[in-house]
């Protein structure tokens, strides 16, 4: 998966007034930025049809995200356990009726399902998804993928990529053609907090390690990276860590970050994408959906940018409670990049909250959003959404700087726009910006 080249506008501002807009028209420029630019998608659970059934789209996938069974175990008489054993149609068809008929969709998951069937024009006040379904059916996948990127203004979307997935190592195995709207992540949350779980799945593939990393073990996963970085091609390295994520420790997981990741990293110019926060499987009775989030300590993100000053770190944080910190850490380190309202952060209110203070303390050097889309379609409503969002956020920005005596022009709005959604990434991954 090669690198792609991203436009980015002449850099340095035209002092010269007559580009400046007047106050009125910055609303209508803003709007207009944000919709003709394609944004890279830096962070999502998509996959180039090369992975075949991995890759997520259409009606019974979008009604059975976790964000929606998680609402839909709130609303139905359904226990976990019943709805386990139905096939993936019925689960949707109970999500569709007690989510959509029996109650109004407001929330932003349901109402992203609502545009998504108004993206396609089909009814969205339906008792069933007969019709959603045959239209679905209908699509063929290198097609509908190209509309659905053009529909949600999205030019690239980065992948998840676990090596040690049992149904996507056979297809890296066998080879994976590059596709220009596809890039890889190495995701290593198996080797790196799941270590205890999946270090024999290292010695099964030929490499010298244990449980304890001793002896040859961090020169294997070392050998291990680099193999799979020779074969993925990827963007960064990535992994999500819990709330309680502690750095420096006396623990593998530091040992493994510090000698073999970060080393790696640096080796094949990678930044490491860190998503702190998650309390994982808080309810495992409901699956994906029974994760939830915890307040970190973000000392741990501190010790890395100081200790790892030549490692470049793509950072999203979780909780609400840890946004302030993280942009005070990307002002005292340069090689911090914070990105993304990430996961129960991605709704409008929340999203509105830290892309201001963001913008207040970091200007325009941050990447605002990230869609984590899991289903394909899912990128038409979370990119609307942020654009929606946004627009209002950057307007009132450049007013004020109206107000306080200077100048915005069209060109300053384009650039800035492309910097916030493409050039930061670009540049983040040493991908030409130009
Ligand atoms: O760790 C992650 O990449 C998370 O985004 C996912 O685990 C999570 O399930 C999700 O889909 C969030 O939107
Ligand atoms: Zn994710």
């Amino acid at each position: 998966m090669e690198a792609t080249s991203f436009k980015q506008p002449a850099t340095g501002r035209n002092f010269c007034s007559t580009d400046s807009l007047p106050a009125d028209h910055l609303q209508a420029t803003v709007e207009e930025v944000l919709s003709t630019t394609p944004f890279i998608d830096m962070h999502t659970h998509l996959f180039s049809p090369a992975f075949g059934r991995l890759g997520l789209w259409g009606i019974d996938e979008l009604l059975t995200y976790h964000y929606l069974e998680a609402e839909f175990f709130r609303s139905s008489e359904m226990k976990p356990e019943r709805y386990w054993t139905l096939t993936r149609r019925d689960r949707a068809d109970a999500i569709w009726q007690t989510l959509f008929v029996e109650n109004t969709p407001v929330s932003e998951a349901t109402r992203g399902v609502i545009a998504v069937l108004r993206a396609f024009d089909l009814p969205t006040e339906s008792p069933d998804l007969d019709e959603a379904r045959s239209f679905f059916q209908a699509q063929t996948i290198d097609g509908h993928i190209r509309k659905v990127f053009e529909m949600a203004g999205v030019r690239t979307v980065v992948m998840t990529n676990d090596p040690l997935d049992p149904e996507e190592r056979p297809v890296w195995m066998k080879g994976v053609g590059g596709h220009s709207q596809f890039q890889a992540v190495l995701r290593l949350d198996r080797i790196l907090w799941g270590w205890s779980n999946h270090w024999r799945q290292l010695v099964a593939q030929g490499y010298e390690v244990d449980e304890s990393v001793s002896g040859k073990s961090i020169a294997e996963v070392r050998r291990f990276l680099a193999e799979w970085q020779a074969r993925m091609r990827p963007v960064y390295m990535a992994v999500s860590l819990p709330y309680t994520f502690q750095f420096p420790e006396n623990d593998v997981l530091s040992r493994l970050l510090s000698e073999a990741v970060l080393p790696s990293c640096l080796e094949f110019g990678l930044p490491l994408s860190l998503m702190i926060g998650v309390r994982r499987q808080v309810n495992p009775r409901i699956r994906l959906a029974g994760d939830a989030v915890g307040r970190a300590d973000l000392i741990a993100l501190e010790n890395l940018c100081r200790d790892h000053p030549e490692n470049r770190f793509l950072v999203s944080v979780l909780s609400r409670e840890n946004q302030h910190e993280l942009c005070v850490y990307a002002r005292k380190f340069n090689n911090l990049m914070p990105f993304g309202c990430w996961w129960f952060l991605n709704n409008p209110s929340i999203v509105e909250e830290i892309t201001r203070e963001r913008i207040e303390l970091l200007g325009t050097s941050f990447i605002p959003q990230h869609s984590d889309a899991r289903v394909l379609e899912q990128v038409i409503y979370k990119w609307r959404n942020t654009r929606a969002t946004l627009g209002p956020i950057l307007a009132e920005s450049y007013r004020m700087v109206c107000r306080d005596g200077g100048n915005v022009s069209r060109r300053d709005i384009e650039r800035d726009v492309n910097r916030l959604f493409c050039a930061n990434f670009a540049r983040w991954t040493n991908q030409r910006a130009d």
